[in-house]
């Protein structure tokens, strides 16, 4: 899938739309979600054009795979969820339901979380 220069994260890391902003390096953006699914939840992406983790896995530089990890990891820490403990979750495509077409890791804190993954609802 060709990347969409006008998803709403492009947007967001072009400055033209404001985030919550938890945390940021060389190669990585983490800002609150704007619907969390539980008490902390914080979005950690790439700074470069990649639709989902496939194709960072591709096409990504070496500098840019370690900037992201080491984002979700400092981003983690900044909203404090790593003594009680996380979750972190990135949907690919259509059977995951990914809505917006930027690459995103979701971190999911604050509270007990439940089973990793519950039945599908339709
Ligand atoms: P996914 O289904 O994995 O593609 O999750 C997309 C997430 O992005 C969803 O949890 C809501 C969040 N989101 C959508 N638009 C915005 C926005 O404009 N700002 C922020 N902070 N989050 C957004």
């Amino acid at each position: 899938m060709a990347y969409d220069n006008d998803n709403i994260f492009a947007k967001i890391l072009r400055g033209e739309i404001p985030c919550d902003k938890i945390y940021e390096n060389d190669h990585a953006l983490a800002f609150r979600d704007i619907n969390p699914q539980a008490d902390i939840h914080v979005l950690v992406i790439p700074k470069g054009a990649y639709t989902n983790m496939t194709d960072f896995a591709a096409q990504a530089s070496d500098a840019e795979m370690a900037g992201f990890v080491r984002a979700v990891g400092e981003t983690a820490k900044a909203v404090g969820v790593t003594d009680d403990g996380y979750r972190i979750l990135a949907n690919n495509g259509a059977h995951a339901k990914q809505e917006v077409p930027h690459l995103h890791i979701h971190i999911f804190g604050g509270q007990p979380l439940g089973r990793m993954i519950k039945p599908p609802e339709n």
